[in-house]
Formats: C-alpha cells, structure tokens, sequence
C-alpha cells in the first residue's frame, strides 16, 4: 500500500548553479535555504517510465538553454498554489505533447513548470504522496521549478516558444510576454488568449479532467498510440480523486474521464468508485499532516500572489500575496520558537521582506467546539502592509487604511476584532469571521481596493 517516503535530497543544482547567480530572486519565489524538510539522505532515482521521461525531459531542456536554444521550448505551467491538480494537469500535458507529435514532422519540446521553488513542493505532503506512488525521484528532483529556472520569467518568457496554462486562467505577471498557445482551466474565463488551441474552460471538480480527456481523445485519434506510463494514469487519477472527495463532488466529466483513465491503468479490474474513493481518503490524510511545519513553512504552503496595477504616478504597481493556513493564528503563534505574538510577526516580515510582497494577507481556518459542544469554522483575516518595498510609510499608511476600509465594509463578512488586535502595531490588522468567504472571495475585494489607489 501507500507508504510515505522519507527520504529527501539535496538539489545539486550543478546544472543551473552559475546562471542562478543572474537570478533575482526578489521577484520570484525565493530560493529558500532555511527549510528542515530539505535534509540531505539517501537519494531514492524514480524507477517509473515517467520519472525516467520527466528526468530526460528535464536534461533536455537545459542543455537546451546552454545552447541558446530555449525557442524550441514550450512550457506548460500550472498555478503558483503548485497543488496536486496544477501538478499533474502539467505534467500530464507536456508528456502528451512531446509523445503525441513524437514522430510527426513538427516535433514540440515540451515541459511542465512547477510555479513554487523545489522545498515548497514538500510543503504538500499529499503531492509527496501521490508523486511517490508514480514512483518519482525523491526530493522532486525530476520536476522542474521555479527556483531553478536558469533566467528570470521576464527575459525568458518572450524567447520561449509559448505557453500552456493549466489550472489558472491567465498568466502571471512575470510571464507577459510570453505566447499563451493554449489554456485549460477550471476557473472563471478571464478572456486571455482568445486564439489560443486548445482554450477549455470548464467547471470540473479538477482541472486534470480536462487535460486528461483532451490528451485521451488526441491520444485515441493517432495512427499508433503511443505509451501511456501508469505512473502517469495513476497521478491524474490521484488528482481527480483529491479534488472531488473520491467523486462524491463531481461533475459528469470527472466521473466519465476518470473512467478512462482507470480502465487504461492497473487499476482497470477495480470498481471506480472505490478505487477514487480509497485515493482520496489516503491523499486527504497526507495533506493533512502539517503538524511538523513551521510558520514560515506555512506561510509559504499555500500562497499565491501577483503584482496588481493602481493609477498612482508615483507606484504604478503593488506586489499583492495571500496565504492560506489551516490553524489558527494562536496556533501559528505557538509554533514560533518564542511562542509569543512579536514572534509570529517577526517570520511574517522576514517572508514578505524576502519575497517583496508590499501587501500580505493571511487567510487562516480552524475549527472549534463552542460552549453548547457545536462545531464552528472559524476564519481569521491577517493584514499588513510593508513601507520599504515600493511606497513609503505614507502611501503605506494610505493603503492599509484603504484595504482596512473596503474589508470591513463588506457586511456579509461579518468581520469581528480579533481577540488580541489591541496588541498589534502600525499596518497591522487581524479579525475574525464564520462567513465562509475563503481566498476565492476576499481576493478580489483587495484586488478592487488596491486597483483604485492613487497616491
Ligand atoms: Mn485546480
């Protein structure tokens, strides 16, 4: 059965070392040293087809761009959550697309981009999970991301050949001007890429439905199909099977794509349902092991982030980050090495400083027993706001207030201080609320503020 897999590797980043020191990490995810999951072990080679595709795969490519020739690349990249779907809707699309015109005349070198540095994908032990089942290398080291990127997504983005996103509907800001040649997302329809091929947008519970039903019926289209690798059905059924609760939330096309993934796996004897449902329970407990993380492993978990434009003059733009973080901030506080409030945002500030993020907002959820013994989902609201990055304190004091304002002008929140907010400083703000609204709803009522800004 499913085991976990303890043993981590260093990256030996011989390959991107030298171009790395170009790199400017301020404007990326950082390149994070300081995490206790990356303690060097034995290293564990991926036994899989697809970890020896996703190796080789990511060979080429370098050596690719030692020789200039990153033109010939497309990337296919999925959100900066880098969750088991982003994951494997990625990967899943780059093996179709290099397998699938293989033999043609007009061959496509093509990779998945994990959008989090390489430490952060540990942060998801449900992904360590499934991409051990898939019998990956251990420490990811088959996977590509960001933090090993020989050059900035600004400079790179133009010469690569496109694009392809998966899992989010527009690129982030670092990779404008790159060619987006296809998009398939499970998300609103932002409207980017309107001549991109394919363009899917679709509300399945995982957006590797999509990718898997698309690579399914150009697969079953071919003169001769080429090899599908198990690791790779299984990863993508693993996805399906998280995002969907084992298909008790999901749509026809969830249901009817993991269908087809299953019979072509070695699973194909199995009842559907019980398989995906085994899947899920098994993921849903691995990620919910984070005990052992600490705050700034938190912070960085599940974060997501984007420069938002405002009509100031002065700072034309605004770097924007929202974490999401399943305990409390009590919790959270206690996890610090002094335990204590000054603490918590110590780590905070180190993190927005290192990942230059003028305004950070965490969002946290816990559950609690009231006095009648009935359960209550509680959510908090961290804001803060830094003056050293791209405005000073008075543009910060401005804009604090500003996002201050428009949170607590939503009613339907139904924000309440939060039990120490007496004790925080300047820029720094924290209420409580049962209203449910997760990143999904207070995302673009920040956004909203930050947009209107001018000073
Ligand atoms: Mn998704």
């Amino acid at each position: 059965m499913i085991r976990y897999l303890f043993s981590w590797t260093l990256l030996a980043s011989t390959l991107t070392a030298a171009a790395l020191q170009h790199y400017r990490p301020e404007q990326q995810a950082i390149v994070d040293t300081t995490s206790r999951l990356m303690m060097p072990n034995k290293h564990s080679i991926g036994a899989g087809h697809f970890s020896e595709w996703s190796r080789d795969n990511k060979k080429r490519f370098f050596i690719d761009w030692q020789a200039s020739k990153e033109s010939e690349w497309v990337f296919v990249m999925g959100n900066e959550g880098g969750d088991l779907d982003s994951m494997a809707s990625a990967l899943a699309w780059a093996y179709h697309l290099e397998h699938s015109t293989n033999n043609t005349s007009n061959p496509i070198k093509a990779i998945a981009l994990l959008q989090t540095s390489m430490d952060a994908l540990d942060l998801r032990p449900e992904n360590r999970v499934a991409l051990h089942n898939s019998k990956m290398t251990s420490g990811h080291e088959d996977l590509l991301t960001m933090d090993e990127l020989p050059e900035d997504p600004e400079n790179l983005s133009p010469k690569l050949k496109g694009i392809v996103l998966v899992d989010h509907a527009s690129p982030l800001r670092k990779w404008n001007k790159a060619k987006v040649v296809s998009i398939m997302d499970h998300h609103v329809d932002q409207g980017t890429a309107p001549k991109a091929e394919p363009r899917i947008f679709e509300k399945t519970a995982s957006c590797t439905t999509i990718v898997a039903r698309q690579m399914l019926n150009e697969l079953e289209k071919l003169p001769e199909e080429y090899h599908m690798p198990h690791e790779l059905l299984e990863l993508i059924l693993a996805a399906i099977a998280i995002d969907s609760s084992g298909l008790r939330q999901a749509t026809d096309a969830d249901i009817q794509t993991s269908k087809r993934v299953l019979d072509r796996s070695r699973w194909h004897k199995r009842d559907l349902k019980d398989a995906m449902k085994e899947l899920s329970k098994t993921l849903k407990k691995a990620k919910k092991d984070l005990d052992h993380l600490n705050v700034r492993d938190l912070l960085r978990r599940d974060w997501k982030g984007d420069f938002v434009d405002t009509p100031s003059p002065r700072t034309p733009t605004i770097s924007l980050g929202f974490a999401s973080i399943p305990y409390s901030l009590d919790e959270q506080i206690a996890k610090t090495g002094f335990g204590e409030l000054f603490h918590w945002f110590s780590i905070h500030a180190a993190w927005t400083a290192a990942t230059g993020v003028d305004i950070d907002i965490c969002l946290n959820k816990y559950k609690t027993t009231d006095e009648n013994g009935k359960k209550r989902k509680v959510r908090e609201i961290v804001l803060t706001v830094r003056d050293d990055l791209r405005i000073d304190a008075e543009q910060a004091d401005s804009l604090f207030k500003l996002v201050f304002e428009a949170l607590e002008r939503q009613e339907h929140l139904g924000l309440k201080m939060w039990h120490r907010a007496e004790e925080l400083a300047v820029r720094q703000m924290v209420w409580t609320h049962e209203s449910g609204a997760g990143r999904k709803a207070i995302r673009p009522i920040v956004d909203a503020a930050v947009m209107g800004w001018d000073m």
